[in-house]
C-alpha cells in the first residue's frame, strides 16, 4: 500500500518534469523506470526527494543516497564492514528496526547458503560478526539498516570465498517444505505491482505449532531474493505480537510487494523451542500457483543465460 502511494507520488514528480503522457505510458506498460543519478538529482529538487531510488529494489546497490557498504579486512572466521555516510565517515548511529540496528543477510548467487545474522557495532563504526559465509562461492551480503536521521536502506556487496564450488540448481516451486522437523506450508501467490498476502503455516509432527516465539518483533521474518540479480525484498509481517489480533501461530501472514515477474527464493525465519529455524520456498510470480499440475514442464522457467549467477549487480537491464 505504501508502495502504491509512493509510485503515485513518483508519477506526479515525473509528470512535472517529463509530461503526463510520457509518464502514464511508461506506467501503463509497466516498463521499469530506472533513473540514473542525473534524473534523480532533478527529482530531488522537488518534494519527491528520494523516490527514484525507491523504484529500484533493495540490495542491488553498494552505495545509495550517500551511504556506502564497505567490507573491511577481518580474520577468516569473521565478517566485518562499515557503512560510510554522506560525509565520508563511518556511520556510528543507527535506528533500531525489527529489534536490531543492523541486519546482515547473506546468500550465494545461486540462492543457497542463506543466513540472517546481527553483527556487533564497535565505537569506530565497524560491524563484526562470526562469518555467515558457509563455504566457497560468490556471495552477496546485504546490510539492512536505518542510519539515524536517514531512511531505511539495504545495500549489497559481492564477496568471493575461494574454493571449489558446486553450483546448486534453484529448487522447484513448492508450497510445503520441512526444516528441523517442522513442516511449513505456503499459501498465496505474489503478484507483481500489488501488495499480496503470503501466509506461512508451521506444524510439527502433524500438529499445528501455536506457540511460536517472537523473533525480531514478529512471529516470523521473511526475506525474498529475486533469481538473476538477488534483488532484496522487504516482506512485512501483517500484525505483531501483542497487538490483540496476531496469534503465535500456526499461521504467520506477510505482505509482499514483488517488483516483477520472475523466480524468487523466500526465506522464513521463525523462532520455536528457543531456536531460529529457516524455511525456504521457491516462488514464481506471474504464473499459476505452484500446486497446479506442472508435470512435464520446468516450473521455474527457462534459464537460457545460465550466467545469472555471474553478472555484475545493477548491470542487468540497462
Ligand atoms: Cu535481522
Amino acid at each position: 500500500m505504501r508502495t502504491v502511494t509512493r509510485l503515485a507520488g513518483f508519477a506526479v514528480g515525473l509528470a512535472a518534469i517529463f509530461g503526463a503522457t510520457y509518464t502514464v505510458g511508461r506506467v501503463a506498460d509497466r516498463t521499469p523506470v530506472v533513473e540514473d543519478r542525473h534524473d534523480g538529482d532533478a527529482v530531488h529538487t522537488t518534494e519527491e526527494r528520494g523516490e527514484p531510488a525507491d523504484r529500484i529494489p533493495g540490495g542491488l546497490l553498494v552505495s545509495d543516497r550517500g551511504y556506502t557498504l564497505d567490507p573491511v579486512a577481518a580474520p577468516a572466521d569473521q565478517f566485518a564492514f562499515r557503512i560510510t555516510g554522506p560525509d565520508g565517515q563511518p556511520v556510528t548511529r543507527y535506528d533500531v528496526a525489527h529489534d536490531k540496528r543492523m541486519h546482515l543477510i547473506v546468500a550465494r548467487r545461486d540462492l543457497s547458503g542463506f543466513r540472517h545474522v546481527h553483527p556487533d557495532l564497535a565505537a569506530d563504526g565497524t560491524w563484526r560478526v562470526g562469518t555467515p559465509l558457509a563455504g566457497p562461492g560468490q556471495w552477496r551480503a546485504f546490510a539492512d539498516f536505518t542510519p539515524t536521521g536517514g531512511e531505511p536502506l539495504t545495500l549489497g556487496v559481492d564477496v568471493t570465498v575461494p574454493g571449489a564450488l558446486t553450483e546448486r540448481q534453484l529448487p522447484a516451486p513448492a508450497t510445503s517444505t520441512t526444516v528441523d522437523g517442522y513442516t511449513v506450508t505456503l499459501a498465496g501467490a505474489p503478484q507483481p505491482g500489488r501488495t499480496s498476502p503470503l501466509t506461512l503455516t508451521v506444524s510439527r509432527d502433524g500438529r499445528p505449532v501455536t506457540d511460536l516465539e517472537p523473533y525480531l518483533g514478529a512471529y516470523g521474518h521473511l526475506v525474498a531474493l529475486r533469481r538473476g540479480d538477488l534483488a532484496y525484498l522487504h516482506v512485512h509481517p501483517d500484525g505483531t505480537p501483542g497487538d490483540g489480533r496476531t496469534q503465535p501461530g500456526p499461521a504467520v501472514t506477510f505482505l509482499a510487494d514483488v517488483p516483477s515477474t520472475g523466480s524468487y527464493r523466500l526465506y522464513l525465519d521463525f523462532r520455536h523451542g528457543g531456536a531460529v529455524h529457516t524455511a525456504e520456498f521457491t516462488v514464481v510470480t506471474g504464473t499459476p500457483p505452484a500446486d497446479a499440475p506442472t508435470a512435464g514442464s520446468n516450473p521455474s522457467g527457462p534459464a537460457p543465460s545460465g550466467g545469472a549467477d555471474h553478472g555484475t549487480p545493477g548491470h542487468g537491464h540497462n
